[in-house]
């Protein structure tokens, strides 16, 4: 049984980050984030404005740009208000407090500026929400997820991790809104739970990482959003495939919720 479905969760959540998330995934019907993992800025902003419609989230990593400029943030954040969808820039800060402040607000690409949602390892302690949050000054618009889980075969996240991370989490409400994680790990509603390594057969690649479907993710593992890179942009149709995510990904969700 679902504790609520996107729309109810958008209500009680007090994050202005999380509310907003569950209202695009209710209103667009989709909880499919495009990991845009492309080295061209033309490319990235082609995707971002051709899948745009079907998203609920396109997520960067704006450092494998071969060409970037901050012109580049500034058209993805005009499509991203175009399309009604969030940019997650998957930046895995991991390093003490007074560090990643000046990685999220400043260097070449100003994370903060332009990125409604980031992301860090909670393995330095609490001092890289403190030092992230500093960095946003407050802004209400920005949110963080934790990395509770990895979708990396070996990766060494245990339950012990986990925990911890989940309760950090709960100890930073104002700026952490869920995590990155292959199973539901927090009975919180408030808590979204990202989840990557997903392509519509389970599988694997040379270099570690797994796949699971969106029925799995969705539905068995009781996860939000799945976040989809190659599964879509090495497609020869990426709107096509786009499209059968997120459909996959909504229909698992709506027989998780009807069950
Ligand atoms: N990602 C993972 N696994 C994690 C955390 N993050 O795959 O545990 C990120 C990768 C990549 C995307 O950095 O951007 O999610 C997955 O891409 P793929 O669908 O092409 O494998």
């Amino acid at each position: 049984c679902d504790r609520g479905g996107y729309r109810k969760r958008a209500v009680l959540s007090k994050h202005l980050v999380t509310r907003k998330l569950f209202e695009i995934m209710e209103s667009k019907q989709t909880n499919l984030c495009l990991s845009a993992d492309v080295v061209s800025s033309a490319d990235l902003l082609d995707l971002a404005d051709t899948l745009g419609p079907l998203v609920c989230a396109v997520k960067t990593h704006i450092d494998i740009l071969d060409d970037f400029s901050p012109k580049v943030v500034d058209q993805l954040v005009e499509i991203a208000n175009k399309h009604n969808f969030l940019i997650f820039e998957d930046r895995k800060f991991a390093d003490i407090g007074n560090t990643v402040k000046s990685q999220y607000a400043g260097g070449a690409y100003k994370i903060s500026d332009w990125s409604d949602i980031t992301n860090a390892h909670s393995l330095p302690g609490s001092g890289i929400i403190e030092g992230l949050k500093a960095a946003s000054g407050g802004r209400k618009d920005r949110a963080c997820l934790l990395i509770a889980e990895m979708s990396t075969k070996n990766n060494l996240a245990n339950d012990v991790y986990k925990e911890a991370t989940v309760k950090m989490a709960e100890e930073h409400g104002d700026f952490v809104i869920g995590f990155i994680c292959t199973s539901k790990v927090s009975k919180n509603p408030q808590h979204v739970h990202f989840t990557p390594g997903v392509k519509l057969k389970p599988g694997k690649d040379a270099m570690g990482q797994q796949y699971l479907t969106p029925d799995e993710v969705i539905k068995n593992r009781g996860c939000d959003v799945i976040i989809v890179g190659r599964g879509i942009t090495d497609s020869a149709n990426r709107l096509q495939e786009a499209t059968a995510f997120r459909n996959a990904g909504w229909a698992a969700y709506v027989q998780r919720v009807s069950s």
